[in-house]
């Protein structure tokens, strides 16, 4: 059971591991119907959308409204220009975005805020140049973000550990760190992060268990397989933790009954934690060997882009910006 208020989330969380386990959305997950959901919770007078019909807009909620839509292969569904001035209306000057109105500022909301300007092909390059197919020049500056600031606000979000967190100053935190690194991946600005510190942050976040945890002293927990394996992936250092013993942690966290993965081995599972385990797995190479084992439903199966935490194929299709090192 999803919160009724992130509903548009689960949505997200759900339809991409459909996705990743090979499902086709148009025909076996009647995506058109979906998407008339997605747009039922579309407030056309400011260009955001709510976390389910009839609620506020909020930045969480348009990303993964977006992210569905582009799943579905449905983006024309929007008005780009209205999408985008709604999230150039949520940037401070200091280059930070708030989530919405009220004004909560969280890294988590700058990493939203670029990837669904990357997915409305709205998003300008820190060189001043235009990505290619983008008609940037045609939308005219004052209508576009300030990603220099965009990306000078997550650098002030550095710590003295070379992690990042929610806002200069605070806590290193693994789900911080993923929107930071993910930020920095789509605005190719990865130069301003200490590799070598942070992949060593990173890896020290593995226990005894196999399992990640998401800051010194605390539980492992399967999402951050995912909050942590895509941001060494995207820095390159995947293979400074165990991939084995977290692919074991991994399937320890599955229900035998219900084939859900829970946060940790023992507990109910949940739509968010089966999307970060299958994620996950899919970032550990779990599936590909399965099918080069001779597993032929594992074939069909879907990688997922570390950046994005969308399909590759859709990342490709709609030719996302990404650096990876
Ligand atoms: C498109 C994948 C994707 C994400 C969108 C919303 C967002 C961007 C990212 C969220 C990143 C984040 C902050 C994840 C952490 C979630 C989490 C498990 C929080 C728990 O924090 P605590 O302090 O738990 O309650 P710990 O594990 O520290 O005990
Ligand atoms: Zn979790």
């Amino acid at each position: 059971v999803v919160t009724a208020h992130m509903r548009m989330s689960g949505m997200y969380w759900g339809l991409t591991t459909m996705c990743l386990l090979g499902k086709n959305l148009q025909k076996e997950m009647g995506s058109e119907a979906l998407c008339d959901w997605v747009m039922s919770c579309y407030h056309a007078d400011v260009g955001g959308f709510g976390g389910g019909t009839d609620h506020d807009p909020h930045m969480l909620y348009t990303l993964s409204a977006l992210q569905i839509l582009a799943l579905c292969d449905e983006l024309d569904r929007v008005d780009k220009d209205m999408v985008c001035m709604y999230i150039k209306s949520l940037q401070l000057s200091d280059g930070s975005f708030q989530g919405d109105i009220w004004g909560e500022v969280d890294t988590r909301f700058s990493y939203c805020a670029l990837q669904a300007l990357a997915i409305i092909g709205r998003l300008p390059s820190l060189d001043g140049e235009s990505h290619e197919g983008v008609e940037l020049a045609e939308m005219g500056k004052s209508k576009a973000i300030n990603i220099v600031r965009a990306v000078d606000f997550i650098k002030e979000c550095i710590n003295f550990d070379g992690g990042f967190g929610a806002v200069p100053t605070a806590e290193s935190h693994a789900g911080q760190i993923f929107c930071c690194v993910g930020a920095l991946s789509i605005a190719r600005a990865l130069h301003v992060v200490n590799v070598d510190q942070l992949g060593w942050w990173l890896a020290e976040r593995q226990c005894d268990s196999g399992g990640l945890n998401g800051r010194p002293e605390k539980q492992a927990d399967v999402c951050y397989s995912w909050w942590i394996l895509s941001s060494l992936s995207i820095l390159g250092k995947m293979s400074w933790i165990d991939g084995d013993k977290l692919t074991h942690f991994i399937l320890e966290c599955q229900d035998p009954e219900d084939g859900g993965f829970a946060d940790r081995p023992g507990n109910i599972g949940d739509i968010f934690h089966t999307f970060f385990a299958i994620a996950g797995l899919h970032l550990l190479g779990y599936f590909k060997r399965r099918a080069r084992a001779g597993e032929v439903v594992f074939r069909e199966y879907r990688d997922i882009d570390p950046t994005y935490a969308l399909p590759t194929d859709v990342v490709k299709r709609l030719g996302l910006p990404a650096q990876v090192l």
